[in-house]
């Protein structure tokens, strides 16, 4: 019998929900980008923390919505095979977003289920968004115990969220219900400790102090590109990708590192760079400082920003954000 125990929670759910602000917080270190908008994270990234005798792999997936364009296709299929592989499946909810949905859709939700209803038969799921019915839909085959984490309870009153909460939990079968705020760090304590009792026995997959298994170069192009998405306007960031070029260790030991960015017009390789450079100068700032952080020692950082019409059809671009490229 084995006397550690290690597995696979896969954080998934609607975009912005907070998966990426949550596996940061579960970690204690930035491993993923985060963003006000939706469609922040693009591929699928490891958080490792250890509980007690528990090695427990969290990954992030990017937000399930209906794909439309290839690399929407892309990030959706990244998300469902890191579901596939998982443990445990947390869904992740954003209890305000969904309280007001459901607020707003006009749908009553019936307080009792009729008194005619066969004796043990659930009441129907009232007033849940389309969107999370939908993801619901789709989790209803899947054989993997399933862990409901509604997040955001900064934002919401207490009623509201024990409604949602039964709501959900009649919709579909959860092993365990979560109230978090990934924001705050409410409730993080507990999921960490009743997910790390989920996992299976079986030896660590990586070593003790190691919390991402995304190479440092990888984070540092993320890290530029969350800069980016706070900085510009709502169309531009999807149109965009960061690389890392070059990663150089110099003779004083700091890091000279260059990177990309690639758009797909003229007239946003503008707007990135911005009158007399400003707004690249401001990104790469912001962006340098972190990369340090994340590097633990200092970096030079340059930032080129190159337009490649086709970039969004292009493998390569793909092949760089560790995608598989979609067919069609
Ligand atoms: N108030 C509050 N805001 C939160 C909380 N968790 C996340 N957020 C905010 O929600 C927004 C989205 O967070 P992300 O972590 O990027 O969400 P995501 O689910 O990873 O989004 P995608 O990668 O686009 O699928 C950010 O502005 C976060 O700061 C929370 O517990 N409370
Ligand atoms: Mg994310």
């Amino acid at each position: 019998m084995s006397d550690t125990f290690c597995g696979f929670v896969a954080l998934i759910g609607a975009p912005n929900a907070g998966k990426s602000t949550l596996i940061n917080a579960l970690v204690g270190s930035k491993v993923s980008v985060v963003s006000r908008k939706a469609q922040t994270t693009r591929t699928s990234v490891r958080g490792i923390v250890i509980e007690g005798a528990a090695q427990i792999i969290f990954v992030d997936t990017p937000g399930l919505f209906a794909p439309k364009r290839r690399l929407d296709r892309a990030m959706a299929a990244s998300a469902w095979g890191a579901a596939a592989d998982a443990d445990v499946l947390a869904l992740l909810i954003d209890a305000r977003q969904e309280i007001q949905a459901s607020a707003s859709s006009g749908r009553a939700a019936p307080a009792h289920a009729p008194s005619d209803a066969p004796p043990g038969e659930r009441p129907p799921p009232a007033s849940l968004s389309e969107q999370t019915e939908e993801i619901l839909r789709a989790l209803r085959d899947s054989k993997t115990p399933k862990a409901l984490v509604l997040n955001k309870i900064d934002l919401v009153d207490r009623p509201a969220l024990l409604s949602l909460a039964a709501k959900l939990n009649a919709a579909l079968e959860f092993k365990e219900t979560f109230m978090v705020s990934a924001a705050t760090g409410d409730g993080l304590d507990k999921l960490r400790e009743r997910l790390g009792r989920m996992m299976p026995p079986g030896p660590w997959l990586y070593p003790e102090d190691q919390i991402t298994d995304a190479p440092l170069r990888s984070l540092a192009a993320e890290i530029t590109r969350e800069k980016l998405f706070e900085r510009l306007h709502d169309e531009l960031p999807y149109q965009a990708t960061v690389e890392t070029d070059q990663w150089k260790t110099l003779p004083d030991g700091s890091v000279r590192i260059e990177q990309t960015i690639f758009v797909t017009r003229d007239s946003h390789k503008k707007i990135v760079i911005g009158e007399g450079g400003r707004t690249i100068k401001a990104i790469g700032s912001a962006a340098r400082k972190e990369i340090a952080e994340a590097n633990d020692g200092p970096v030079h950082l340059f930032l080129f920003v190159k337009v490649r019409a086709n970039w969004l059809d292009d493998p390569e671009r793909y092949r760089a954000m560790g995608l598989e490229f979609p067919k069609s």
